[in-house]
């Protein structure tokens, strides 16, 4: 999978180089590119943005610097991801999906935004996915292109080490994961379960799910169905 960043602070997404994809880019899995926008600014400032028309707070990044760096890094065909608060819901369902592509190209955008015109011209050449991790407002697309990434190529095959570890994880059925626990069996007056030192192994299956219904109950009922959270033990109302 070849990857290109579209950022004004590339030194932001030195972590690519580091870290879990910093392995797949020496075993040649993915190659990875990060291009400063400014290269494609060519007044005595570089300027790569200006005031919004319509008026309003803030700056909106210029469309002709991303137009000249599309051109010359060939995206007709790719897919697009740009992070934004304004996107949908970044899942693992597109995490996923992404993680089938050959290449991904992502618009890092800083100041109130991209000029909308990038994103529709983009659209018009390339499948463009304008995604948000969540209902919280980031200085920039750069931590979430890392977040996007790093979810994105751990999924591509051969890239993880333990691929039993992917299959046996939250968010893959609908559930969070149920609370691990290793040696030693006592740590600061805090015991291992018992069960799981019962060798038990349908026993312990059981209390890892009632664990993970329980753990979702609590913090994420969004995740639950209604008939699921009814059959759950602890919310069912008495009789
Ligand atoms: Cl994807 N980008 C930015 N700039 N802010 C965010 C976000 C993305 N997701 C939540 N906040």
């Amino acid at each position: 999978m070849k990857l290109d960043y579209l950022t004004i602070f590339p030194e932001y997404l030195a972590p690519l180089q580091l870290s879990l994809p910093g392995k797949a880019i020496e075993s040649g899995l993915l190659e990875i590119a990060v291009h400063d926008i400014r290269q494609w600014a060519h007044d005595r400032h570089n300027t790569v943005d200006d005031t919004p028309y319509g008026g309003g707070a803030g700056m909106v990044m210029k469309p002709e610097p991303f137009g000249e760096a599309f051109d010359e890094l060939a995206i007709a065909g790719a897919t697009v991801v740009v992070p934004t608060p304004s996107g949908r819901p970044f899942t693992q369902a597109d995490a996923e999906d992404l993680a089938t592509k050959d290449r991904l190209v992502f618009l890092c955008g800083r100041y109130e935004g991209i000029d909308q015109r990038v994103l529709d011209h983009a659209a018009s050449i390339a499948d463009v996915r304008e995604l948000s991790l969540g209902d919280y407002v980031l200085n920039g697309g750069e931590v979430a292109a890392l977040a996007i990434t790093e979810a994105v190529v751990r999924l591509i095959p051969g890239f993880m080490g333990n691929a039993e570890s992917l299959v046996e994880e939250s968010h893959q059925d609908g559930l969070l994961e149920y609370p691990s626990y290793t040696k030693p069996q006592t740590w600061r007056g805090h015991e291992v379960p018992e069960i799981l030192r019962s060798g038990n192994h349908g026993a312990i299956a059981a209390w890892r799910l009632e664990q993970r219904r329980v753990r979702t109950a609590e913090r994420r009922p969004d995740l639950l169905s209604v008939s699921e959270l009814a059959s759950s033990e602890s919310l069912r109302p008495e009789r």
